[in-house]
């Protein structure tokens, strides 16, 4: 253009109004009309809602893609460590205004659209997000692409692209029904598929074995199904800089030399079978958080994407002209818990029987290749794979296994000579009536680094389930504090907090989150506690708007918003608030004119579709909320909500408006947890258990800042094996005991007493998770909930502290932590080329 005579102002005018990639307002308008018109084919008087939602996302689109396509072109020409991040599990959230926020361009838009004559968040509302996870796993892994491409680090998330994501879940008489997911019905403007990168994955069959003529040992695979991964890519774009990153999910697909032809032995229906077969690996996300199923399926979705994805990151290290041997200079890759972990295995075979390698240099690049995270200390998530179940599907990869063990258990003998159950325990392979794989075994031993997700449950992962290998290799062991994206989690939900934060200390904290720590000088003003405690009730007031719009109910937004939202799960002991709530309602009960501070109890989570108690528990709070709610002598003062389908869009919602945040798990249970760190971020006091990471929350925002109670997670195992008998704090306790009583009898199922039986016995007789042990520590604590909350001007200034006091939790932080500590990388700023 500078050819053509034109001078700098003109040749910037012609960039800004370009329509594929200007910001101004003129030109993001003109860009939306051109994609109502030449993507949806519309034009306004006849665009729907849902025209405009894919006409504005593509105009976003097209702002992406520049910076997209130049991240790839700076990394292809680079030798920098490209970090891969293997998961089962993306929970990702609604795009658009994530993406408006990233690229900074959100007011823009939003004017643009207004001048349409549209509202910016109506259609943002229209957005199904994609829920490729059950819960803080799959939404941890969100949260880090966000921060390694803000970071600046060169990043590929591998994953699997779920045809249904986790179900929709709908209460019908108080009870759960699921209903399926299905968020491509209407098209995905965010992914692009790239029908050319895909990659063949073998399944069962049986190994040969030959010689060749070097007299080099060779294995050739024969499997009886082979499946094609397309790969769908979504870009991951940083915050205010041009990195973008990619998500690649895996499509399974049937090969197209699974034709009839080729089958035509077992003709065109055993065609039609097996493509079916094929489509039905990526099909649907299983629902359960914290519980495996060792179903063959899910073994084969998990070998699915882990070879797909290692097979397109030695092609990448290929295509660049680098040497097989020098993998792992190239990539890092982090598995995500134990669902990928037959990716060590994998890595072996396409190192020893597609590229030759020997063994020992195999070994040797595979083990600093890899790095892995546990989530969990619970027995039943472990993951375990039966072993002729999976040789039935992986033949090779047993091999290989039983070659791995056997040389590991060799020098293992060595070492812990005599020591039959250490040599037991580390073992890859379980004895028992049947034997077994352990894939955390497997992940440990094929990785450079372990580390846990919060400092108790690292501690407790070395003392307990991994004692033995912290004994082996403890240099391996670290530590990485799970951490939450400001920018979703603030920025996008909570835009008045973040501005008034950003009006008293600027905007730097949004990339840099301890910078919050300027704000503790305000905790005590008075007039800046009146603006945040206006913005916590505006909040409120929103949310109470929502509940009424979904469940016709009506709450008080002066009340406490009392907030326990996350999976359904026994260890999170959604009971023991039930147990409180049910207490509170005698309380009122009895002594109607006492002065009780009003409470909305809110709850919200789904239970895994074949666990019956988690499922039991819901009908629980519904019927105790049918009960509470209806009395008109109690309803003024206590209302219990079950928000239904809680989702990262409902999160959203949900965790600006809360005043207090309940992280309840039995000590000792949850690894970490994070949504205890995001409802702290947006201004909720913690009433919780010191517990993963909790520890850690309430050592920065202060014990006098955070309402502790329950018993230690040492003080947990004591109990237990010194008999703990429930039944005694039953017996002893009148007011638990009247609670218990009421749901045994009926008091909430209109008179049958068998809807809850299962749930009381369980508490009763057997209570696990200590529920009735920690009730009178829970309720005292309160208590002083409820004291503190009547002081309006405390209680702004606790909740001022703990938002400032929360830079740690950032998941930059971790993100910098997992750079510095194990991927030994670096940010890699990306420059555009015009
Ligand atoms: O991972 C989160 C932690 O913050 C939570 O404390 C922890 O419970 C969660 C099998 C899991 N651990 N294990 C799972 C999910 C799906 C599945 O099929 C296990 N989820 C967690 C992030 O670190």
């Amino acid at each position: 253009l500078e050819e053509k005579g034109l001078d700098k102002q003109e040749i910037q005018n012609i960039l800004i109004e370009d329509a594929r990639t200007g910001l101004s307002v003129e030109a993001l308008k003109r860009a939306i009309s051109n994609n109502l018109f030449y993507a949806q084919g519309k034009f306004p008087e006849i665009a729907t809602r849902h025209d405009y939602y894919m006409a504005v996302s593509y105009a976003v689109r097209d702002r992406i893609l520049n910076r997209w396509v130049g991240s790839v072109k700076q990394y292809l020409n680079s030798k920098n460590r490209v970090v891969s991040y293997l998961s089962a599990e993306y929970l990702l959230g609604p795009h658009l205004a994530n993406n408006l926020i990233n690229l900074g361009i959100y007011k823009q838009v939003e004017q643009a659209v207004k001048e349409l004559g549209k509202d910016l968040d109506w259609l943002i509302e229209k957005e199904i997000e994609p829920g490729l996870g059950n819960g803080g796993l799959g939404r941890l892994a969100a949260c880090y692409m966000d921060s390694l491409a803000t970071l600046e680090v060169p990043a590929i998330g591998y994953g699997i692209r779920y045809q249904f994501g986790i179900f929709e879940q709908d209460i019908k008489d108080g009870w759960q029904v699921e209903d399926t997911d299905n968020w491509l019905r209407r098209g995905n403007p965010w992914e692009i598929e790239r029908r050319e990168l895909n990659y063949e994955v073998k399944f069962g069959g049986h190994v040969q074995h030959y010689t060749d003529n070097n007299g080099k040992f060779c294995s050739n695979w024969i499997p009886d199904l082979v499946v094609k991964g397309v790969a769908y890519d979504t870009p991951i774009l940083g915050y205010k800089v041009n990195t973008t990153n990619t998500l690649r999910l895996w499509k399974s697909e049937a090969p197209k030399s699974f034709d009839f032809q080729v089958f035509n032995a077992g003709g065109y229906n055993e065609a039609v079978r097996q493509k079916i077969v094929c489509e039905n690996i990526s099909k649907v996300l299983y629902p359960n958080d914290e519980q495996e199923e060792g179903k063959i399926l899910r073994l084969q979705q998990q070998y699915f994407f882990v070879s797909c994805s290692l097979q397109d990151m030695i092609n990448i290290h290929l295509r660049q002209g680098d040497k097989i041997h020098d993998f792992h200079q190239k990539f890092v890759v982090q598995l995500n818990d134990t669902h990928p972990a037959v990716g060590v295995a994998e890595m072996m075979r396409l190192l020893l029987d597609k590229y030759m390698l020997d063994w020992d240099d195999a070994w040797d690049i595979t083990t600093k290749t890899f790095a892995y995270t546990n989530h969990t200390l619970l027995p039943e998530a472990l993951e375990k794979w039966d072993l002729e179940l999976f040789g039935k599907v992986l033949p090779r990869h047993l091999e290989l296994i039983y070659e791995i063990n056997r040389r590991f258990i060799d020098k293992v003998t060595v070492r812990f000579y005599g020591d039959h159950q250490k040599i037991a325990s580390l073992s890859l392979i379980g004895e028992g009536p049947r034997k077994y794989i352990k894939m955390a075994n497997l992940a440990a031993l094929g990785s450079q680094a372990i580390n846990g997700v919060a400092a108790l449950h690292t501690d407790l992962l070395k003392k307990t389930v991994m004692k033995d290998w912290f004994e082996l290799s403890p240099e391996k062991f670290s530590n990485k504090t799970n951490g939450v994206t400001p920018r979703r989690w603030m920025v996008l939900s909570n835009p008045q907090l973040t501005e008034l934060i950003s009006s008293k200390i600027g905007e730097g904290w949004i990339k840099n989150l301890d910078e919050l720590k300027d704000l503790e000088q305000f905790a005590k003003d008075k007039a800046f506690q009146k603006a945040w405690m206006e913005v916590k009730h505006d909040q409120k007031i929103n949310l109470s708007k929502k509940i009424f719009q979904r469940m016709r109910l009506t709450v008080d937004p002066d009340s406490l918003f009392d907030v326990q939202v996350k999976r359904i799960h026994e260890y999170k002991r959604q009971l023991l608030n039930a147990l409180h709530v049910i207490t509170l309602y005698n309380r009122i009960k009895q002594k109607p004119e006492a002065d009780i501070v009003p409470r909305t109890v809110i709850f919200a989570g789904k239970a895994a579709p074949g666990y019956k108690m988690a499922k039991l528990i819901i009908k629980l709070i519904t019927s105790i909320g049918d009960v509470v709610n209806n009395d008109s002598d109690v309803n003024k003062k206590l209302k219990v909500v079950f928000f239904p389908n809680y989702n990262v869009t409902n999160a959203q919602k949900i965790y600006p408006a809360a005043d207090l945040s309940e992280q309840i798990s039995t000590s000792g249970k949850e690894a970490s947890g994070t949504g205890n760190m995001k409802l702290s971020l947006n201004g909720a006091l913690t009433i919780g258990t010191l517990d993963g990471a909790n520890v850690e929350i309430r050592e920065c925002v202060g014990e006098e800042n955070f309402f502790l109670f329950g018993l230690t997670a040492d003080e947990v195992e004591n109990t237990k094996a010194n008999g703990y008998d429930p039944y005694d704090y039953y017996k002893n306790n009148p007011e638990l005991k009247l609670a218990i009583d009421q749901i045994n009898e009926g008091y909430f199922s209109h008179l049958d007493p068998d809807t809850f039986k299962g749930l009381v016995r369980s508490l009763m007789f057997d209570d696990q998770y200590l529920i009735l042990a920690d009730y009178q520590a829970y309720v005292d604590a309160q208590e002083k909930v409820a004291e503190t909350f009547k002081n309006k001007s405390k209680w702004a200034e606790m909740s001022i502290l703990n938002v400032a006091r929360m830079g740690k939790f950032s998941s930059d932080r971790s993100i910098r932590d997992y750079c510095k500590e194990i991927w030994k990388v670096e940010p890699v700023p990306v420059k555009l080329e015009n």
